[in-house]
């Protein structure tokens, strides 16, 4: 019995640890083709976590000999009459994959706990060296993988694709894969307990196998150095490779094609200067195909040239002062039952509305959103800030904790890093100041800038009033030395006063450096109407905005604004009658598509700012 028990402590140990270390080697593959598992999958819900542990709570896949009664991921059938299975996937419901379970089924909206995925799949076998990844674009918030009842890992952390080796588990015909999903919150989570935002659970983003060769593009970096030399530098990496091997490199548009040869670690860097690059940027968002080749690998992605910087209180984009016109964005698409964004064709829809409102900027919160979002800010010349779920209080002294976040960060940043697009990283949304929490997020940023240098570190952090001059706000926080842009959100009207007090209030951020507002706004629920001075109207929320935005606009620095935000999204926080009814309602459209009146405001706004930067382009000043 003692034996047994350290055993299974030791295999605890090992499998936490597993989860915890990130998978260094394991690559992404979203470019690489591949079978796709969407569609159908069967599903059990399961509150106990039955399938997951036995009577005793021993965890069942730590267990050499299972008991095929009841553990979920064995996928078993009766061999016979007499054989007690207490579970069946085949006579299951299912549930469609990518998506959210909340909004498949009224009984799971709110359901937080474990349920079970089962998919079925043929498969036609390998040839000699071929290796097969399944890769899972994002599962919400721990998964537990299984092919043909043997365990692939774990991952934890809802937003960010991974990727499990299955070469050695497929099987020739038949295969079971099966997901435990488990969206239970955590205090020790990222994010933690509370958020302002809906909980989906589920295998909310696409599900593929992808078969390699031996040898294959596991990832690669495309960067643009200058914006005056046009230099671009990078490198891919060859999983697998030694030193010598041959890349080719070719941008066929721009008439470029070179060879480059892997060091010994399968890295091959590169350096070139092309004639006639066009930059990118929102004006003229331009992208190259680009594509790599080596042995029978190949893949190809539209990649944008820019540079981004900051000079004092600026940020320049390819060399020139920006103003970000922006817009906050939850990856929740509202219309058609709602949910999380699960298709190209949803987050089209959010952007080419934030393209509407005039915007070149949109925040992404408050978490890394789907692949289709950032390559479609590409295509769209919109901007990105890109997030983690750093939100509000984590658990600041939890090293697992910590890790968790650096590995999100770290999934986002390499998942990304050839976007133009985005510009910002950002590591965190409204955490308090305190020790804690700045040695965690100093910690975050330098991982960040580790794993990217060519773009900015920001957070949304908190203004507070000046001691003693309370018309006076500040923003105070160790953070502001650390990122590169001072971003805060601040709420005067809604949570601070009334809109009139946006006339009353003065700013002081004291940093040589750009300054953001990531947040700003208040509710109004559509179609109701009243005076201005009636919370929940239209009118007051449009009020809101045209006191807010003169005031913002006299601070010093100020870079641009992303208003809080482009649509009303479903917050169990939220729990007005009649006006909230679950919903956050500070959209500038409704979560039936209805534009609100503030809606106008800032398009106009926008409309009058994109004109003047057009001028400004014009006559540079000397
Ligand atoms: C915030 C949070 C955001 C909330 C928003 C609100 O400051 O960053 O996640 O949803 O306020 O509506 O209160």
């Amino acid at each position: 019995m003692k034996l047994r028990l350290r055993i299974t402590w030791l295999s605890c140990l090992v499998a936490l640890s597993a989860t915890l270390l990130r998978a260094e080697n394991i690559p992404d593959l979203f470019l690489h083709d591949g079978v796709s598992l969407n569609g159908e999958w069967k599903c059990i819900v399961d509150p106990y976590e039955t399938g997951f542990y036995d009577y005793r709570r021993e965890q069942r896949d730590l267990n050499s000999n299972p008991s095929r009664a009841e553990t979920f991921f064995l996928d078993a059938k009766p061999t016979g009459p007499g054989e007690r299975v207490e579970f069946d996937f085949d006579t299951s419901p299912s549930l469609i994959v990518p998506g959210d379970w909340n909004t498949q089924r009224p009984e799971l909206l709110y359901y937080e706990g474990s349920l079970w995925y089962r998919r079925k799949f043929d498969f036609a076998g390998l040839t000699a060296g071929q290796r097969v990844f399944v890769r899972f674009g994002a599962v919400n918030y721990r998964a537990d993988v299984y092919l043909n009842g043997k365990k692939l890992g774990t991952h934890i952390g809802g937003f960010t694709p991974f990727t499990f080796e299955a070469t050695q588990l497929l099987k020739q015909g038949a295969n079971s894969l099966v997901v435990k999903v488990d969206n239970t919150r955590a205090k020790d989570g990222v994010p933690t307990l509370s958020t302002d935002w809906w909980n989906y659970g589920g295998i909310t983003r696409e599900v593929k196998l992808v078969t390699v060769p031996k040898k294959f593009i596991a990832d690669h970096r495309f960067a643009l150095e200058s914006e005056n030399t046009h230099v671009i530098s990078g490198w891919v990496q060859i999983n697998g490779a030694g030193e010598g091997e041959s890349v080719q490199l070719s941008i066929p548009e721009l008439g470029e094609k070179l060879f480059v040869k892997t060091d010994a670690s399968g890295r091959a860097a590169f350096r070139f200067t092309p004639a006639r690059l066009r930059l990118w940027s929102p004006e003229t968002p331009k992208l190259y195909e680009v594509s790599i080749a080596h042995g029978g690998d190949t893949v190809v992605e539209p990649i944008g040239f820019r540079t981004v910087r900051t000079q004092g209180k600026q940020i320049l984009l390819n060399g020139k002062p920006v103003f970000l016109r922006g817009i906050c964005i939850h990856e929740e698409f509202p219309l058609n039952g709602g949910g999380r964004v699960n298709t190209a064709d949803k987050a089209k829809q959010l952007l080419l509305w934030a393209k509407d409102l005039n915007c070149n900027f949109v925040r992404l919160a408050h978490y890394p959103h789907n692949e289709a979002m950032t390559r479609l800010a590409d295509e769209l010349g919109l901007l990105v800030w890109s997030e983690v779920p750093v939100y509000w209080t984590i658990d600041w002294t939890n090293a697992e904790t910590y890790q968790n976040a650096q590995n999100q960060l770290s999934d986002n940043i390499e998942r990304d890093a050839n976007r133009a697009s985005i510009i910002i990283w950002s590591l965190a949304n409204e955490t308090p100041v305190g020790e804690a929490r700045t040695k965690f997020l100093s910690k975050l940023a330098m991982q960040a800038r580790s794993l990217d240098q060519t773009r900015l570190l920001s957070a949304a952090m908190e203004k507070h009033a000046k001691p003693g001059a309370e018309n006076i706000n500040v923003v105070q926080d160790p953070l502001a030395d650390i990122v590169d842009v001072v971003a805060f959100n601040q709420y005067v009207g809604w949570y601070d006063g009334l809109p009139e007090m946006c006339g009353k209030v003065s700013w002081e951020v004291s940093y040589n450096k750009p300054v953001f507002i990531s947040e700003f706004g208040g509710d109004a629920r559509q179609g109701l109407h009243g005076s201005k001075d009636q919370r929940w109207t239209e009118e007051y929320q449009e009020d809101l905005y045209r006191q807010t935005i003169p005031m913002l606009d006299k601070i010093d620095g100020l870079v641009g604004f992303s208003p809080w935000l482009l649509l009303d999204f479903r917050s169990p926080r939220r729990v007005l009658p009649g006006i909230q009814d679950g919903f956050n309602r500070k959209g500038l459209i409704s979560s039936e598509g209805a534009r609100k009146k503030a809606f106008f405001v800032l398009q106009e706004y926008y409309q009058k700012r994109a004109e003047a930067g057009k001028l400004a382009n014009l006559n540079p000043k000397k």
